[in-house]
């Protein structure tokens, strides 16, 4: 048996004389803030996870990767690795030079020798390695609404690795498990990749895959970056650690990889056995809807259910690891005991909860059985996923200036106080201007800064269980998207628009502002001289004309009632 994969793989760090004279020359050089995604990137080509890349995809080698999953010298590679970065930051930058990585603390990571400098079709990236430019695909709207225009490539050289304080016992790089299974003489490991809690399914199908493959069993859950919404990785590894009592002990091994998911289905499996094979293991699980993203804006799935182990097969051999594929596990009743789907005999009682019901039963308090789940692993996704009842949420008013925001708002807060339970706090659109944003005025620059600050605001009060109530103007619909998505991921966003028409506004005029605008008295007035985007699906809208407030608060309440996000009577 070759133990080829248990050798060292390259990694891109110099050594630790060099990386401390390279620091302090690097300090002098334009530097990049790394994003979150970034910093998982960079990790993953340092320590060799990424192996064959030396850093940043090239133009040639992104446009190859895109069109064909190869690099430009025709090597196997699905996913572009590329730093994006901001126009104004890339109008400083040209090729030849070199910058700066730096970390979220400012720390310098790495050096990138720029080589190449290019605007990307984000449309034919979304289409080519995601399947669809559509925005219901998390990397899609990554990439649209979260990356930056411009795209830089080049060689990087390390300096030192991302820091982690979380379970840095368990992380490995690929090289550090390599010698972790060369000591215990594992020669066969299979993988196993995953985003959500194990269950029980997850345990019986690992524990078949490492049979079938007479193998040893390493789980390697990702802990960099999932898909939004997923339950947070402090949980999942306080679970995962639950699950590892239950299989003979030496066996199996966990190990926690820093890699940002794209959630790319069939391209991402391709992907994850690639950087499976760099971490020395020779087997690797592909499930049912590998890396699957959810349904697309038409209310399908943006891959089949195979999909991806049917691309997998198609390289085998050139990703250099072997799959193990398998069907969907479900539990048969009559036997208790769990099956792939496709070996389940007629007319067995066949028993499952999906991802969206398991969700649904921990909202709702609700019976989560034995046979689906370990007692402990229950425990613990019960203590991060309190009911919706008890968890923190945000009230999001939009409307255009003398809709009624405010006055709504007020009357929600106190009626919400009356109930108890929960902190609550109003950020409405006059008071954070003076406490946050006070040096702000209504450029569409300066108005999105101040709802991206209401939003952070807001989410922190949610995280931690309290109530927000927001009334701002927020006249773009790509704000306001982008404040849901920061919100979403901590509890529920509720945004409500106020949609008193611009007359009855005017007519109102209770500050003067609209008499003022007219006049030109005031430059950029929502409605008069600069636009509101209203919202096209709202949780709630409600317009104030003729309708008294306590009506208007009440509606909102009602909403909340039916979205579980407080307890009926
Ligand atoms: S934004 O666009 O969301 O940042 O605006 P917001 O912070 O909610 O605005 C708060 C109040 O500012 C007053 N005001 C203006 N509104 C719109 N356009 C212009 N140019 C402007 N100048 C001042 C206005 O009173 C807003 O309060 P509300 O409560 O909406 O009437």
């Amino acid at each position: 048996m070759s133990l080829s994969n248990l050798t060292p793989i390259p990694e891109l760090y110099v050594s630790p004389e060099s990386a401390q004279k390279l620091k302090v020359e690097a300090g002098h050089l334009p530097s990049w803030d790394l994003t979150p995604r970034q910093i998982c990137d960079l990790e993953l080509l340092l320590n060799g996870g990424f192996n064959p890349l030396k850093g940043f995809l090239s133009e040639a080698d992104y446009d190859s990767v895109v069109e064909t999953m190869r690099l430009a010298d025709g090597t196997l590679w699905p996913m572009p690795i590329t730093l994006d970065i901001s126009e104004e930051f890339a109008a400083k930058i040209e090729p030849g030079q070199d910058i700066a990585l730096r970390d979220l603390e400012g720390v310098i990571l790495a050096i990138l020798s720029v080589t190449d400098k290019w605007v990307p079709n984000k449309a034919r990236e979304a289409e080519k390695v995601f399947g669809a430019d559509d925005l219901a695909h998390p990397a899609v709207n990554y990439l649209h609404h979260s990356a930056g225009k411009v795209y830089l490539g080049g060689p990087v050289t390390g300096i030192q690795q991302p820091v982690h304080y979380d379970f840095r016992g368990r992380r490995d790089t690929p090289n550090e498990l390599r010698a972790y299974f060369r000591k215990l003489g594992w020669r066969r490991i299979v993988a196993f990749q995953t985003r959500n809690p194990l269950h029980r399914a997850h345990q019986e199908l690992t524990f078949r895959a490492a049979r079938e493959a007479q193998a040893n069993l390493l789980i390697h859950p990702v802990v960099g970056m999932t898909k939004p919404g997923d339950v947070d990785h402090f949980t999942r590894v306080r679970c995962y650690e639950a699950v590892l009592d239950k299989y003979p002990s030496a066996t199996t091994t966990m190990s926690l990889l820093n890699l940002a998911m794209r959630m790319a289905g069939p391209r991402e499996a391709v992907w994850h056995g690639i950087i499976r094979r760099n971490h020395g293991c020779t087997h690797f699980i592909v499930g049912r809807d590998h890396a699957g993203p959810g349904k697309n804006s038409q209310g399908a799935d943006f891959y089949g259910p195979y999909d991806a182990q049917d691309l997998f097969k198609q390289y085998a051999d050139e990703i250099g690891i072997e799959m193990v594929d398998f069907k969907q596990m479900v539990y048969v009743q009559e036997k208790a005991q769990y099956f792939p789907v496709d070996e389940v005999s007629e007319g067995a009682t066949v028993l499952d909860i999906s991802g969206t019901e398991l969700r649904r039963r921990l909202r709702e308090g609700l019976d989560i059985p034995d046979w689906f789940s370990f007692p402990e692993v229950v425990t613990e996704l019960r203590r991060t996923s309190p009911p919706r009842s008890q968890q923190g949420f945000t009230v999001f008013f939009t409307g255009l200036s003398g809709s009624g925001k405010s006055t709504i708002a007020n009357a929600l807060m106190v009626k919400l106080m009356e109930m108890g339970g929960r902190p609550v706090t109003l950020l409405d659109g006059d008071v954070v201007r003076k406490h946050l944003s006070s040096e702000l005025g209504f450029s569409k620059e300066h108005r999105d800064i101040n709802i991206r600050r209401i939003g952070y605001v807001a989410s922190e009060i949610t995280k931690n269980g309290g109530i927000a109530i927001c009334a701002p103007i927020a006249p773009y619909t790509a704000t306001r998207r982008a404040v849901r998505e920061m919100i979403e991921a901590y509890g529920a966003f509720c945004e409500v628009h106020v949609a008193t028409p611009i007359e009855e506004c005017e007519k109102r005029d209770r500050k003067g502002l609209y008499r003022l605008a007219r006049e030109g008295k005031i430059k950029e007035f929502t409605g008069i001289s600069d636009p509101y985007e209203a919202p096209e699906t709202p949780e709630l809208c409600v317009d104030t004309t003729g309708v008294d407030v306590d009506n208007c608060a009440h509606q909102v309440i009602l909403k909340l009632e039916q979205m579980g996000l407080i307890a009926g009577n």
